[in-house]
C-alpha cells in the first residue's frame, strides 16, 4: 500500500522534537515565480536567512507524489528545474499524490500543509488575490479562501501588484482574514512600497505579532490567517513608473496570448523579469529574503522558552 501521509525532512523532525521555531516556505515561488537557474540559488538563500534569524526552514513541496515538509537541498533543486513541476493548490494535493507528481505548492497549499503539520508561521513574496478582470473572468486566487480557514501567520509584501489590490483587500475583509502592516498603516504593493490603500492595524515587533497569535489561541474565536504585510523600504522598491509601464504591457500581452488560469501569475512575473532586465527579479528576491527574516523572528518570539517546555524549574 502506498503511504500518502506527510513526510518530514530530517532537519524539521529534529526541530520539532527539540521544540525549536520552524518557518514554512513555499515552492511555487521557486518553480514558477523565479527564472532558472537564479531560483536554485535564491531558494538556498531564503533557507539560510531563516536560519540566520533563529528558526529552522521547512520548504514544502511534492516529490513523486509524496508531500514533503522540509525538502532537502537536492529535492529543492529538482523542483527548480524548468518543465515538469506542477503548480499545486490545495485542491490538487490528493490527485497529484495519486499520480505520483512532482509539484510546487502555492501560498494556499503551503499554508494548509503547514497548519496540518503544526507550523504556524509562513514566509512568501506576495499573496495571490483578485485579478484585474475578475468581474468577467472570475479569476481569484484560492490563496484567499484558504487563508480564511487556515490559522497561520503569513509574512508577505502585500499581494502581487499585478492584481486588483483594492478588490483583494475587500475580499480579505469579507473572508475574515486579519491584515496588519508591519510598522506601517499602508498596505504594501509587492514590487512597490505603497499599494495605495490604508490598513486598520499596524504591528510593530515580532513580540507583538507573537502576542496576536497567543491572543487568537486563547480567545478561540478567529479561525483564519493573520497577514503581516511587510513593505520594502522606498529606496529598495522597483521604480513605480517602470513598474506601471511594465504592468500595462504585460496585461496587454496576456490578453493577446489568451493566457488564463494558473498560468496567469507565472506569465506576468516572467514578463516583469525579462522586460525590466532583471530589475524586478532583484526586487522580488529582496522581498522574499526580508519576509523570511521577519518570519523567523516571529516564529522565535512565538516559541515557548525552553523552561516552559513541560519541565518545572525547581525553586
Ligand atoms: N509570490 C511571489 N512569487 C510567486 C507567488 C507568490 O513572489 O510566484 C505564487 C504563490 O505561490 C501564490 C501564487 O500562491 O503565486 C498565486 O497564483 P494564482 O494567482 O494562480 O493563485
Ligand atoms: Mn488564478
Amino acid at each position: 500500500m502506498t503511504d500518502f501521509a506527510i513526510q518530514y525532512g530530517e532537519h524539521v523532525t529534529r526541530a520539532r522534537r527539540d521544540g525549536r521555531p520552524v518557518v514554512a516556505l513555499e515552492s511555487t515561488i521557486i518553480s514558477h515565480g523565479l527564472p532558472h537557474p537564479d531560483n536554485v540559488r535564491v531558494a538556498q538563500e531564503i533557507e539560510q536567512t531563516v536560519r540566520d534569524n533563529g528558526a529552522v526552514p521547512a520548504t514544502i513541496g511534492m516529490i513523486g507524489g509524496k508531500l514533503v515538509v522540509g525538502l532537502s537541498a537536492e529535492q529543492i533543486e529538482h523542483l527548480a528545474q524548468p518543465g515538469e513541476t506542477a503548480k499545486l493548490s490545495v485542491r490538487d494535493l490528493a490527485v497529484a499524490a495519486a499520480t505520483g507528481a512532482d509539484g510546487a505548492t502555492t501560498v494556499a497549499a503551503t499554508s494548509a500543509v503547514a497548519a496540518a503539520a503544526g507550523i504556524r508561521v509562513f514566509a512568501t513574496g506576495g499573496l495571490g488575490g483578485v485579478h484585474r478582470e475578475a468581474s468577467s473572468t472570475f479569476d481569484e486566487s484560492a490563496d484567499l479562501t484558504t487563508l480564511a480557514r487556515t490559522p497561520v501567520v503569513v509574512v508577505c509584501a502585500g499581494v502581487k501588484s499585478i492584481l486588483d489590490v483594492g478588490a483583494t483587500l475587500e475580499r480579505l475583509e469579507t473572508l475574515g482574514v486579519a491584515v496588519a502592516g508591519y510598522r506601517t498603516r499602508r498596505f504594501p504593493g509587492f514590487f512597490v512600497t505603497d499599494g495605495g490603500h490604508d490598513l486598520d492595524w499596524q504591528l510593530s515587533s515580532p513580540a507583538q505579532i507573537a502576542d496576536a497569535m497567543k491572543a487568537r489561541d486563547e480567545q478561540g474565536v478567529h479561525q483564519g490567517a493573520l497577514i503581516v504585510a511587510n513593505p520594502l523600504p522606498a529606496d529598495e522598491q522597483l521604480d513605480p513608473a517602470l513598474h506601471d509601464r511594465t504592468l500595462t504591457e504585460g496585461l496587454s500581452r496576456l490578453a493577446a496570448d489568451a493566457v488564463t488560469g494558473k498560468a496567469v501569475t507565472p506569465f506576468l512575473l516572467a514578463h516583469f523579469h525579462t522586460s525590466t532586465q532583471g530589475k524586478s527579479l532583484a526586487v522580488n528576491v529582496r522581498i522574499i529574503l526580508r519576509n523570511a527574516a521577519l518570519a523567523a523572528q516571529i516564529a522565535a518570539a512565538a516559541s515557548p522558552a525552553p523552561a516552559t517546555l513541560g519541565f518545572s524549574v525547581p525553586a
